[in-house]
């Protein structure tokens, strides 16, 4: 059966991959799975008939059959436990590796999303020259400790699984700010993951959607 996912109509960031059905469509190419993607609109995630699949009412959702899943997370889990390539047999390595996957959500995201949020969206307000200076500091601080973590490893502990894939997908959200180039061992690690083919062909296709749009007529 073909899983369809959904991704924005209009992409936001031009292309660039860094909205969240990229993870999706990355893990999806790892594990040689085809997929279609339904493209919509803002107006669209908003309405009854997708709030169905995504009752927060955004992307990317995933529906196989009869099983509708939303939050990329989860997506990448499922994907992950019904295919090989992403979870290491070993329960003990599997575990850690899902363990690297809520890292990745759970406290590397957060500080990542607390300071694209202040400068996309925040830096017109009073509080903004206040804050963002916080905001940086604890981010860099959570970037350090992962970074020290790493260390001279190519993947978060051993070889590439489902956790680097969260994990570089959320630390790409940085690069528009050049904050990860400050962060040698992570910029690194973030050009490896997206080295790879899967991550290529991945990025081609949600890119597509862009130029498409971009042709003039
Ligand atoms: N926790 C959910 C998950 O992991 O799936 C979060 C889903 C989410 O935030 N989806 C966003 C969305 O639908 C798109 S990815 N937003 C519309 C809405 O909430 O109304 C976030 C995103 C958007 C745009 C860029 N960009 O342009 O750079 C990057 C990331």
């Amino acid at each position: 059966m073909i899983p369809t996912i959904t991704a924005f109509a209009r992409s936001p960031d031009r292309g660039k991959g860094l909205a969240r059905d990229m993870r999706v469509r990355w893990a999806l190419e790892e594990v040689g799975q085809p997929y279609e993607v339904r493209l919509l609109s803002f107006g669209e995630m908003k309405e009854p008939a997708h709030r169905l699949l995504h009752p927060f009412g955004q992307i990317p959702t995933y529906e196989e059959g009869d099983l509708v899943l939303f939050e990329s997370g989860a997506i990448v889990f499922h994907l992950a436990q019904h295919h090989d390539g992403l979870l290491p047999a070993e329960a003990n390595a599997r575990a850690r590796a899902i363990t690297w996957m809520f890292a990745s959500l759970s406290t590397v995201e957060p500080p990542i999303l607390d300071f694209a949020t202040m400068r996309i969206a925040e830096s017109d307000k009073p509080w903004y020259e206040q804050r963002m200076p916080l905001v940086v500091e604890r981010l860099r601080a959570r970037l350090g400790e992962l970074s020290l973590r790493l260390g001279e490893g190519e993947w978060l502990d051993g070889g590439f699984s489902a956790g680097d894939l969260m994990m570089v997908a959320v630390l790409l959200r940085l690069r528009p700010s050049g904050m990860l180039d400050e962060f040698p061992i992570l910029s690194a690690y973030v050009a490896r993951g997206e080295a790879r083919p899967a991550y290529q062909r991945a990025f081609a296709d949600q890119l597509a959607v862009f130029t498409a749009q971009a042709k003039p007529g």
